[in-house]
Formats: structure tokens, C-alpha cells, sequence
């Protein structure tokens, strides 16, 4: 935060803490977090002018946004609640934050249920999934399929370091999917048992890059080679505009403790840790891209791209 920047209200702070250190975490969830956020600061400013008020907007929004690098949901979010800002009072400006953050909200819900119908139009009777990390947009299309009276099978990948694979297996428990946990090491000897590979995406890049939790490349190059058909669900909160002009996405680098404990590393002596949380999986991978507008071959996703943001250029609302 510059010296110059407003206080933000301490329910921003909270969220951008949980976000940072992954009490909320998943790019859905951050995306739905903050547009809460940004809503709370809204109702509870006591800013007495309009510039006052647009600026603790921005100083919310920027602190949001610092948090973690990957998921593009999250500047998007923020993108789409500051830019439905508008009027000439402070009540004016309050109303319209409110608004546009609900308004976020319901339509951000609204496309992981549509995703999931059309996913869960892929998957068979009895067939077999293979999950890596916690994506609630991928599970929304299992949830679809067994709406639709499928009977689904799950072999879900554990996720390490920290093991988001244990929140998938609890919620496929909860609706009554049976689940094989595995080691992620394991995940090449259970794909001959797998019909799909089902993950979710924290940034899609306007080549068909998939960037999600790191270990999802790894799993898409030995599917195929199994020919294990790729399926990412990923709502269009997941484009990332940037990569339309060339700007990569960056990978975030997770704090070496998360691997390796001080204990452990008494034990081991001294060594250098690198902890990506994400990674890169190229198109050519990947079978189907499935989002709340259709399923789309990766290669095909810039033309949805150029539909939904045209040629939107310049800085981001929380910069100005
Ligand atoms: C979460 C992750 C998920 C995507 C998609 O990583 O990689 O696959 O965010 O999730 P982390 P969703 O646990 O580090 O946040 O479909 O819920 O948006």
C-alpha cells in the first residue's frame, strides 16, 4: 500500500489474509470473496466525498488484488464490481458497488451451473474420473451427471503439498460418488481405470493454455498418452484478457515451508525448495475447454475471447 492509499475496511483486510494464506482459496472462491469484499467496504465507508469514496474503492481493490498472482478470476472480479461504479454522490457510487458485486455474484453461480450441465453432458453412465487439486467448477459437472442419473466413479489425486485432493474426495463423498484416493506418483498406473481426466483452471490463456495447480501438466501429457481424454471446466471468469496482447500469466511461488518443515530440513541439511503452485499445460493436451457458454477445442478459446472483451485495452480501475 503507498503512504497515499486509504485505510481499507477490515473485512477487505480479513478476506485478502484468508486469500493469501489460502483459508480461501480455489479461483471461484477468491473471485466470489472479493466481490463481497469489495461490497463490504462499499456499504461501511464513512467517506463524505465522491473522489474519497473511489479511492478507498481503489485501495480496496488493490489490496485484493496483491494477494496471489494466478487466478485471473480475481482481477477480473475486481474488474467487473469497479467498473459498474458510477454516480455523481457517495450514496450514488455506495448503491452501484452493491449492486454490480451481487450482481457478480449471481452470475458467477449462474455459470458454474450452466458449465456443469454441459460438462456433465460428457461423461457416461459409470464412468471413471480422475481429479487433481479442488476445482468446484469441474465437480459442478459431476454434480450435473449424477442429476442427469449417471452413476459416477472418482480416483482423486491427493495434491500435494497441500493435499486439496482430501477437500475433493470429502465433497465427492458428500454426494455419494465412491472415491479411490491416490498419491499423486500413482496417477500414470490408475489412468488405465479412468475415462476422463477432470480438472479445473485458475487462468486459460488466449493460445488454449491451461494454467492450474501445478502437476496439471504432468497428468495431461501421460493421459494422452494413455489416451485418456482432458476435459478442463473453467467458466469464462478464467479467460485472461492480458494474454490477448502478449503478457504471460504468472506462476506464484509458495513459501518453501509449505514442502519442507524446519525439522526436515535439520535433518536433510541444507537445501534450495521451489514450491510453484501452478503450471503450464499447452493446448495440443487438451481435449475440451467446457464452459458456461459451450465447450470449445482449446485451440478455438481467443474467438470467445475477442467476443467477450473485444479490444479492451489500457490500465485496471484500481490503478487509476
Ligand atoms: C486451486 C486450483 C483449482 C482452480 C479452479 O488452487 O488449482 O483447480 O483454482 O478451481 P489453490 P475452481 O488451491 O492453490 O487455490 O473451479 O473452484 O475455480
Amino acid at each position: 500500500m503507498s503512504q497515499t492509499d486509504p485505510e481499507v475496511h477490515p473485512t477487505v483486510e480479513d478476506v485478502a489474509e484468508d486469500i493469501a494464506t489460502m483459508e480461501i482459496r480455489g479461483a471461484a472462491t477468491i473471485a466470489d470473496a472479493a466481490a463481497e469484499a469489495l461490497a463490504a467496504q462499499a456499504e461501511d465507508s464513512d467517506a463524505t466525498d465522491p473522489e474519497a469514496f473511489r479511492a478507498e474503492m481503489r485501495a480496496a481493490a488493490r489490496r485484493l488484488r496483491e494477494t496471489r498472482p494466478t487466478a485471473v478470476s480475481l482481477p477480473n472480479s475486481l474488474r467487473y464490481v469497479l467498473g459498474a461504479m458510477e454516480g455523481d454522490s457517495v450514496e450514488e457510487l455506495r448503491e452501484s458497488v452493491t449492486a454490480g458485486a451481487e450482481e457478480f455474484r449471481t452470475e458467477l453461480d449462474q455459470a458454474q451451473e450452466n458449465l456443469g450441465r454441459i460438462g456433465a453432458n460428457r461423461l457416461r453412465d459409470g464412468d471413471t474420473v480422475m481429479t487433481h487439486c479442488h476445482s468446484t467448477d469441474a465437480l459442478s459437472c459431476v454434480e450435473h451427471a449424477l442429476e442427469q442419473g449417471k452413476e459416477i466413479h472418482a480416483i482423486v489425486k491427493e495434491t500435494r503439498p497441500r493435499k486439496q485432493g482430501h477437500i475433493t474426495a470429502r465433497w465427492l463423498r458428500e454426494m455419494d460418488v465412491p472415491v479411490t484416493l491416490i498419491v499423486d506418483n500413482a496417477a500414470r498406473r490408475y489412468l488405465d481405470q479412468t475415462d476422463h481426466v477432470l480438472v479445473g483452471a485458475d487462468s486459460i490463456a488466449a493460445d488454449g493454455s491451461v494454467i492450474n495447480k501445478v502437476g496439471t501438466s504432468g497428468l495431461a501429457v501421460n493421459a494422452r498418452e494413455r489416451g485418456v481424454p482432458i476435459m478442463v471446466a473453467a467458466q469464462t471468469l478464467k479467460l485472461h484478457p492480458d494474454t490477448m496482447t502478449g503478457h504471460t500469466v504468472e506462476i506464484e511461488m509458495r513459501d518453501e515451508r509449505e514442502v519442507l518443515t524446519l525439522d526436515e530440513e535439520d535433518e536433510i541439511g541444507d537445501v534450495t525448495v521451489e514450491n510453484p503452485a501452478f503450471d503450464v499445460t499447452p493446448p495440443r493436451y487438451v481435449d475440451a475447454i467446457v464452459t458456461e457458454r459451450g465447450q470449445f477445442p482449446p485451440e478455438s478459446i481467443v474467438t470467445l475471447m475477442r467476443e467477450l472483451f473485444g479490444d479492451q485495452q489500457g490500465g485496471e480501475p484500481w490503478e487509476k
